[in-house]
């Protein structure tokens, strides 16, 4: 929490690019579990719980307090893709959806991401 916390202190908004476009464009490795033409759904490199995604539109959104109404069908994308990756994962007993916004939200990148967490490692029957 408290590593959490001081990333998103020291983030800015500014600036063109983030390390999430990276991963888009594939200058930097990522676990991708799901692409299409206009989301990207991956492990988060530091996971809270046994399964940690995110889920990112390819054109970048800044964060949630900067969507447009023209952006309510991708956020809608966003979600449903959020449900399609983690019922792939065979989640069936739920998840969390979180969305850091800000700075008092602790956002530590600025390019609009929800984080699906499933905290109970139930989808290898064997563990
Ligand atoms: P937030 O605090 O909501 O802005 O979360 C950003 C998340 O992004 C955080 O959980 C760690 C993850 N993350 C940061 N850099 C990378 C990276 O290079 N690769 C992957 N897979 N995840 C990253």
């Amino acid at each position: 929490m408290a590593s959490e916390v001081d990333a998103a202190q020291k983030a800015t908004r500014g600036g063109d690019d983030t390390i999430f476009d990276k991963i888009i464009r594939k200058e930097i490795p990522a676990k991708i579990i799901y692409e299409d033409e206009e989301v990207l759904a991956f492990h988060d490199v530091a996971p809270q719980a046994p399964i940690h995604f995110l889920v990112i539109p390819k054109r970048r959104i800044v964060a949630l307090d900067e969507t447009k109404p023209e952006d309510s069908a991708l956020l809608g994308k966003l979600m449903y893709t959020a449900s399609k990756v983690a019922k792939d994962l065979d989640a069936k007993e739920g998840y969390r959806v979180v969305i850091n916004n800000g700075k008092h939200g602790c956002q530590s990148v600025y390019h609009l991401h929800l984080h699906v967490i499933i905290s109970f490692h139930d989808i290898n029957p064997q563990t």
